[in-house]
């Protein structure tokens, strides 16, 4: 059956900011307090998406989550009015309020973990939001990720929501930046890949040394069971410890897969050949074409600092397969003469295009952590709220709406000024009207 693989991009909020709260993420760390530009975070994105679509790709988009999570603050105790608790909260605990604040939903490749309906036994799409639960900051997200999700895919003849897995160390689960379908075409029968960091029960298998491994073992064994998936089409496989200790938080950063290409680095697994092994043998109609970039090709601190493999690998409706890749790639020597030498050799990537996402990669997010694939047949796609899709006109609302609503300065001492929470609510909720997702937010509900 005819299908296509959308991509949902998030879309950076109002708060957008730099609180360097993600340890073993080096951007992350590296821009710590620095002021952003929510303005230019959200249009940078919103770039990618009118790009994608204008090359004839349906591209979807995911709106911002609400920061600051007032509700978390009150739960930990926070009194008084919203600018009393706000004000507590950093003076308190600036690491519980500078989370309360993050910007790290719009990194979608985290929000769930998506099996399409030919991959699954009833045939329906199923979704698992993220539990994110490592990372405090993150693991925020999933309730919210989930209602806006249900607002995106509403029809329970088409999609099955599940809930998050338990929030346990047995269960840490990142979605969809580690897992990676593989197919000889969209609507046929895949082979699902999810790569872990490490084992949740028996911890005395490998494991980094320095930064946490985010994803379990265990996490995806659950998905797999959830979202019926084939056995025989199914593949885990761990990632390098190693590669975690340098930066590599989830495997989207050191691999990414597509129809029946898989680019990585020659580190990113633990066990390669089993891996191939493994994928080749439950690809039964065709085989995977690898291409593994050795450390003398692009070293790992390299591929962490440009965000090589964080790119997103798309075929265009001509069968071309090009990668979408941050800006950093294009100036970094090594890389580049890496990707000019990709493009002409005999390797199903041909053409590779750079975006400007500074503003998120200074997050650790690049093109990849951005998107949400999903891969939708055409009553599926009848079946989408239709308001989510980035066309002439809901780009030029949507770029409106950021250069009325966004700063494009913000500092750390502007996150307790109560005007600031008022510019955000009016911003999400004028949103919600454009984006038809109705009143997802808590702010809106009261
Ligand atoms: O979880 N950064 C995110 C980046 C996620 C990237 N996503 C994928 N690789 N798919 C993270 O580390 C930083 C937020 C801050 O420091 O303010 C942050 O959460």
């Amino acid at each position: 059956m005819k299908a296509w693989e959308v991509n949902f991009d998030g879309l950076a909020g109002p708060a957008y900011n730099f609180a360097g709260l993600s340890f073993g993420n080096l951007a992350s760390l590296k821009h710590a307090k620095q002021k952003s530009n929510p303005k230019h975070a959200a249009k940078q994105g919103l770039a990618k998406m009118k790009a994608l679509a204008d090359m004839g790709l349906i591209q979807g988009i995911i709106a911002p989550h609400e920061r600051p999570d007032l509700q978390m603050l009150r739960r930990l105790g926070f009194t008084g009015s919203e600018t009393q608790m706000l004000v507590k909260a950093a003076k308190q605990t600036p690491e519980i309020f500078l989370a309360c604040y993050s910007a790290s939903a719009v990194w979608a490749a985290n929000a769930a973990t998506v099996s399409p309906g030919a991959d699954t036994l009833d045939k329906r799409i199923h979704f698992t939001p993220a539990n994110l639960q490592t990372l405090f900051h993150r693991s925020l997200e999933p309730a919210l990720a989930s209602d806006i999700l249900h607002t995106i895919f509403k029809d329970e003849k088409h999609f099955v929501h599940h809930t998050p897995l338990p929030k346990h160390h047995y269960f840490s689960d990142e979605g969809a930046a580690n897992h990676t379908r593989f197919c000889q075409d969209y609507g046929s029968e895949g082979v699902e890949c999810f790569i872990y960091g490490r084992h949740g029960i028996n911890n005395s298998h490998h494991q980094p040394k320095h930064f946490p491994a985010r994803h379990t073992l265990e996490a995806s064994m659950a998905i797999a069971r959830l979202h019926q998936l084939n056995p025989n089409k199914v593949v885990f496989a761990q990632q390098n410890p190693e590669v975690i200790d340098q930066g590599v938080f989830h495997n989207d950063v050191i691999a990414v897969g597509n129809m029946n290409v898989l680019f990585h680095h020659e580190k990113a697994f633990l066990n390669t050949k089993v891996l191939y092994d493994d994928l080749n043998r439950k690809m039964s109609d065709g085989q995977i074409h690898f291409i593994e970039v050795k450390t003398a090709e692009c070293s790992v601190k390299e591929a962490v600092e440009s965000y090589l493999f964080n790119s997103q690998l798309i075929t265009l409706s001509s069968g071309k397969m090009i990668l979408i890749a941050p800006a950093e790639c294009k100036n970094n020597l090594r890389v580049k003469q890496y990707l000019d030498y990709l493009v002409q050799s005999d390797h199903p990537i041909q053409d590779v295009m750079f975006f400007d996402l500074r503003q998120s990669m200074k997050n650790g997010g690049g093109p990849a952590c951005l998107r949400l694939r999903v891969v939708l047949n055409e009553q599926e796609l009848a079946a989408v709220n239709p308001a989510v899709f980035i066309n002439d006109t809901q780009y030029a609302r949507l770029d409106r709406w950021i250069e009325k609503h966004y700063r494009d300065a913000l500092s750390a001492d502007d996150l307790c000024d109560i005007s600031f929470l008022t510019e955000i609510r009016t911003a999400l909720d004028e949103l919600t009207t454009i984006l038809n997702l109705g009143s997802v937010y808590s702010f809106q509900k009261n």
